[in-house]
């Protein structure tokens, strides 16, 4: 796939900003917004160019690795599982902040039931139908706000935002929330997705403007 000239661009002001004084909390004392962050009412829509289209008699979530019962759920066998809804404001590193949004899907402790990770497994890579990629440490995961989401605000989640399914992580800055996810990979190792090798934080969390790595 071609890189998007977005990407060089975002993957420069990473370069630049590294380390710098951005990194400073200018805090202006709202409990519910991070710093740097600025408040929306719309939902922006992020990718690298390129949004796909997965039909959902084609679409499978694999998820593999170091697990004791690798799975490969067809949509059917998705939402067939236990589904929960959870409520979760949602940080995007390039600054907006979005409310109250309403998740519907499958959570990943329920994902962590059913595939029984090695005791080896430290972290998850995940890879999306756009061959964009993200990672967290296992423990970032193993946390009952992380769903695999495929509905919004009540409704199916739109191609846009990354449906038929996406990952949800409302600790992290949004670029740990892979969109059309497609592969889930339990690993020994940290792999560093997308934006990792690309100056963005391993980390990511908005509460402490830790924006770049
Ligand atoms: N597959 C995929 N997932 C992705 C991305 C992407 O380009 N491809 N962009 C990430 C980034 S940088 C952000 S901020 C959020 C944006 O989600 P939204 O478009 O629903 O606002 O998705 C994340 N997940
Ligand atoms: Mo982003």
């Amino acid at each position: 796939m071609e890189e998007h000239r977005l990407t060089k661009t975002k993957e420069q002001w990473a370069r630049a900003r590294r380390g710098g004084e951005e990194r400073e909390v200018f805090y202006e004392g709202d409990e519910r917004l991070p710093p740097g962050q600025h408040l929306v009412e719309n939902f922006p829509v992020l990718d690298l160019g390129f949004k796909p289209e997965i039909p959902f008699s084609e679409w499978r979530l694999s998820i593999g690795g170091f697990v004791t019962t690798p799975v490969t759920w067809t949509w059917e066998h998705f939402m067939a599982q236990p589904q929960v809804r959870d409520r979760s404001d949602f940080h995007c590193v390039t600054s907006w902040s979005r409310y109250d949004n309403d998740w519907d899907g499958v959570s990943f402790k329920h994902l962590m039931a059913m595939v029984k990770p090695l005791s080896l497994a430290r972290f998850v890579l995940f890879k999306s139908y756009d061959d964009y990629t993200t990672n967290l440490p296992l423990e970032a995961c193993d946390d009952a706000d992380v769903l695999l989401a495929h509905s919004w605000n009540g409704k199916p989640l739109s191609r846009d935002h990354g449906g038929p399914v996406r990952v949800i992580v409302p600790k992290r800055y949004a670029w740990k929330g892979a969109k059309w996810v497609k592969e889930i990979t339990f690993s020994d190792k940290d792999e560093k997705g997308f934006w990792e090798v690309r100056g963005y934080s391993n980390t990511a969390f908005p509460w402490e403007n830790d924006r770049y790595g």
